[in-house]
C-alpha cells in the first residue's frame, strides 16, 4: 500500500469522507478515462482508492515519462559505413570484428563512457603528509577505456596492418565506432598513434624502441599512451614563435627540459613529444620555428613517487572534454631525448598533426553519426501533435539534412584514411600523397564545423531534452565544440592550405583536380545523378577560376580568400565521392538522395564571394571597421 492510500484509508477509517457529503467535491483528473469508468457505481472507498492512482497525487509523479532513444550497435546500424566496407574492404574478417565492437560499444562501453563524464579527473597534488605528489586521479572507466583499447587494436591495427593498404579504413571504421562512447579516449589514442607514426618515421631504434612496441602492443599490461605537448603560454597556433622550452644538453648526449607547457591533453600519458630550443653553451637558442628540435620523454616517477622533472600546476577547467585530463606543466629538468635533426622540430612532428588531424575528423564524422542514430531512434518512439516524429515531414527533412552532411563528412574522412593506409603500405603514387597533404587539413576544418552544427541540430531534434545535462546529449556538443579548436583552428588550417598550395607549387591542386575529375567519369551516363553532375562540374571549372584568378594577386588576396577556398575544397571533394559512391553497383536510391541533396548547396562558396568583391583590397579595412563599429558621441 502507498503511502498516499495509507493516508487516504486512515481518513476513511476516521469518517472523515463523510465531511465531504455536501460540499463540492474536490476536482480530480483520472489517469485515463477507464478508470473514471471503473469509478461509476463505487463507494466512497473505492473511489478514493482509485483517487490513489492519480498521476501527481502525493509522491506518485504520474505518467509523464518519455522514451529515450536506444543507442543499437553503431555498425549495423550505419548504412553507409557497411556499403563503404561491402565495397572497398569486403572481408569477412573486418565485418565480423566490427559487428563484435559495434555490440560491445552499445551495450558495454557506452555506459563506461557516460561514467567518464560523470567522474572526471582530479588532480591531488599533496599526500595526507604533505608531500607533493602531483597525482592525476582517473575514474576506473577511464582506465578500462585504456585496457580495452589495447585488446581491441585500435593504434595497433595501423601497425599491423592485417588488411594492407585498407589497414588504415578498417583501424579509422573501428575508433568511428567508438568514438562517441569513448568518454574521449579517442584523443590519447589520437596523440598515441600519431607518437608511433613518427617514431616509426625517425627509425624505431633506441630509445624509442620498447616505446614504440608498448604504443603499438595488444597487450593491456604494457600499454602506454602518448602526450603531445606542442601548446606553450604564448597559445597553441604560433608554435614557431610561441614555444619558450628550453633542452640543456647532458653529457651523455640526453637533454633535460625546462618549459612550461599551457595545455597538454590526456596527461596521464606515460611518454610525450614535445619541442623545445636547444640551448648552446652560452644559454642562447635559435628564435623561430628552425630553432625548434623534436624530443621524446618519459612520463615517470622516482623511488619517493615524485614525478621526475614534472610539476602539474592545475587541471583546466574545460566547456567540454571533462572526462579528460587536461594539464599544465611545469618541465623542471625534464630527462629527454632528442628525435629530430637540430631545428627540424616541427617538419618531424608534422607526420604527428597528419595522425591527429585524421583521428579528430574520425570524431567529427562520428559524433555527427550518433547524434543522427539517437534522433532517428528518438523519432520512433516519441509522439508529439498526435504522431511520431517520423511521421511530421518537416522533421524528418531536418535529420535527413544531417543525415546528409554525416554521409558527406564519412567519405571526407574515409578518403584521407584511404591515402594514408596507401602512402604507409607503399602504394602510394605521387598524385596520392599530394592529395593527401592537401586533404588533411581540409577534411579536419571542414568536418570540425559540421559536427558542430549537426550536433547542435540534433540536440534541438530532442527539444528540451536535448538541453538536460543527465540524458548525455549536451556532452555530445560540447565535446564536439573542441574539434574545429585542437590540431589546428580552421583558419590556421586554412593558411596550412595555402602553404601546402605554395610549397608544392601547385601540384597538391593537380592531385586535387586530377582526382575529382576521375571521381566524376563514372557517373557521366547515371542520370539519375545528372543533377548533381552539373553542378559538380560548374563547381569544378568556378573554382579552377578562382586558382587562375588568384594566383596573380598578392599573397593578402589569397589570405582573404583562404577560408571559403578549403570550404570549396572540402564540398565539391565531398560531392565527387558522393557521386562516386552512388554509382557504385551496390548503392542504394538513398545514396543518389544523398548525393543530389548534397549538391545543391553552394558548392564553390570562393567563387561567388570572388565575384562580390569580398577579397579586394578595401575589405579588411571595412571589416575592421564593422567589427570596431562603436555608437559616436552625440
Ligand atoms: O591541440 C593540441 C591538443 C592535442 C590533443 C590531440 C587530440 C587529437 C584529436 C582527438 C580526437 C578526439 S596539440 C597542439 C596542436 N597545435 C597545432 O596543431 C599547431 C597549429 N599550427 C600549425 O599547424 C602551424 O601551421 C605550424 C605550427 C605547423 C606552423 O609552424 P611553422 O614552423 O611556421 O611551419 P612551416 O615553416 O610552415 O613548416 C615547417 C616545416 C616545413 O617543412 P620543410 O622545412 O621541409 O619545408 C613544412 O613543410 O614543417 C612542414 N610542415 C608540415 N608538413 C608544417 N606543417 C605541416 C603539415 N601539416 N604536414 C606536413
Amino acid at each position: 500500500m502507498s503511502a498516499c492510500s495509507a493516508l487516504l484509508n486512515s481518513r476513511v477509517a476516521g469518517g472523515c469522507c463523510r465531511l465531504w457529503r455536501g460540499v463540492p467535491r474536490p476536482v480530480v483528473h483520472f489517469r485515463s478515462a477507464s478508470v473514471a469508468e471503473r469509478g461509476a457505481g463505487r463507494s466512497d472507498e473505492e473511489l478514493w482508492e482509485a483517487a490513489s492512482y492519480l498521476p501527481f497525487s502525493g509522491a506518485r509523479i504520474g505518467s509523464f515519462f518519455q522514451e529515450r532513444p536506444v543507442l543499437k550497435n553503431p555498425f549495423l546500424e550505419d548504412a553507409l559505413l557497411r556499403g563503404y566496407l561491402r565495397r572497398h574492404l569486403p572481408q569477412e574478417a573486418a565485418f565480423s570484428d566490427l559487428c563484435a565492437f559495434g555490440e560491445r560499444v552499445s551495450k558495454e562501453v557506452d555506459v563506461w563512457g557516460r561514467e567518464c563524464e560523470v567522474t572526471p579527473p582530479q588532480l591531488v597534488h599533496f599526500d595526507p603528509w604533505g608531500r607533493r605528489v602531483d597525482h592525476i586521479e582517473t575514474s576506473p572507466a577511464w582506465k578500462r577505456m585504456k585496457d580495452l583499447s589495447a585488446q581491441e587494436g585500435l593504434v595497433a591495427i595501423g601497425y599491423e596492418r592485417p588488411f594492407g593498404e585498407w589497414s588504415r579504413v578498417y583501424q579509422m571504421c573501428k575508433l568511428y565506432i567508438y568514438s562517441p562512447s569513448s568518454g574521449l579516449y579517442t584523443c590519447p589514442l589520437a596523440m598515441t598513434d600519431g607518437a608511433a607514426k613518427v617514431i616509426q618515421s625517425v627509425g624505431v631504434s633506441w630509445p624509442v624502441d620498447e616505446a614504440y612496441s608498448r604504443l603499438t602492443t595488444r597487450q593491456p599490461e604494457r600499454f602506454w599512451t602518448s602526450g603531445q605537448w606542442m601548446t606553450e603560454r604564448q597559445g597553441g597556433s604560433d608554435v614557431a614563435r610561441g614555444t619558450e622550452t628550453v633542452a640543456v644538453p647532458q653529457t651523455d648526449g640526453s637533454y633535460k627540459l625546462h618549459g612550461f607547457k599551457w595545455f597538454t591533453s590526456a596527461t596521464d600519458a606515460d611518454m610525450t613529444l614535445t619541442l623545445a630550443r636547444i640551448q648552446d653553451r652560452t644559454g642562447a637558442t635559435t628564435p623561430g620555428s628552425r630553432g625548434l628540435s623534436l624530443f621524446y620523454a618519459e612520463v615517470s616517477r622516482d623511488e619517493d613517487g615524485l614525478l621526475k622533472g614534472i610539476e602539474v600546476q592545475r587541471l583546466k577547467d574545460k566547456l567540454g572534454t571533462r572526462q579528460m585530463p587536461t594539464a599544465e606543466l611545469l618541465l623542471d629538468g625534464l630527462p629527454a631525448h632528442r628525435l629530430s635533426e637540430v631545428g627540424r622540430g616541427v617538419a618531424s612532428i608534422a607526420n604527428m598533426l597528419t595522425i591527429t588531424r585524421i583521428h579528430n575528423s574520425i570524431s567529427a564524422a562520428a559524433a555527427m553519426r550518433r547524434v543522427v542514430q539517437l534522433a532517428g531512434d528518438y523519432a520512433t518512439r516519441r509522439t508529439a501533435f498526435g504522431k511520431l516524429l517520423k511521421d511530421h515531414p518537416l522533421h524528418m527533412q531536418t535529420l535527413a539534412r544531417m543525415e546528409v552532411e554525416t554521409r558527406g563528412a564519412f567519405l571526407l574522412v574515409m578518403d584521407a584514411c584511404r591515402l594514408l593506409g596507401r602512402e604507409e603500405s607503399g602504394m602510394a603514387t605521387q598524385l596520392d600523397t599530394n592529395l593527401l597533404r592537401l586533404l588533411t587539413p581540409v577534411v579536419k576544418l571542414y568536418t570540425g564545423k559540421q559536427a558542430v552544427a549537426v550536433v547542435s541540430e540534433g540536440l534541438e531534434s530532442f527539444g528540451g531534452q536535448g538541453y538536460i545535462e543527465d540524458t548525455g546529449l549536451p556532452g555530445l556538443l560540447r565535446d564536439a565544440q573542441v574539434l574545429s579548436i585542437w590540431e589546428g583552428t580552421t583558419n590556421v588550417l586554412s593558411l596550412d592550405v595555402l602553404r601546402c598550395v605554395a610549397r608544392s607549387s601547385g601540384l597538391v591542386l593537380h592531385a586535387y583536380f586530377t582526382h575529382t575529375k576521375s571521381l566524376l567519369a563514372g557517373a557521366s551516363s547515371v542520370s539519375s545523378l545528372a543533377p548533381a553532375v552539373k553542378a559538380l562540374d560548374r563547381a569544378l571549372s568556378e573554382l579552377q577560376d578562382f586558382v587562375q584568378v588568384a594566383a596573380s594577386r598578392g599573397p593578402a588576396y589569397l589570405e582573404l580568400g583562404a577560408r571559403d577556398l578549403a570550404y570549396s575544397l572540402a564540398r565539391i571533394y565531398a560531392g565527387a565521392l558522393l557521386i562516386d559512391h552512388a554509382c557504385w553497383k551496390g548503392a542504394s536510391p538513398s545514396d543518389t538522395y544523398a548525393a543530389l541533396r548534397w549538391c545543391e548547396q553552394d558548392l564553390c562558396p570562393v567563387a561567388n564571394k570572388q565575384a562580390r568583391g569580398c577579397y579586394d583590397p578595401n575589405t579588411p579595412a571595412l571589416d575592421a571597421a564593422l567589427v570596431y563599429d562603436r555608437p559616436t558621441q552625440d
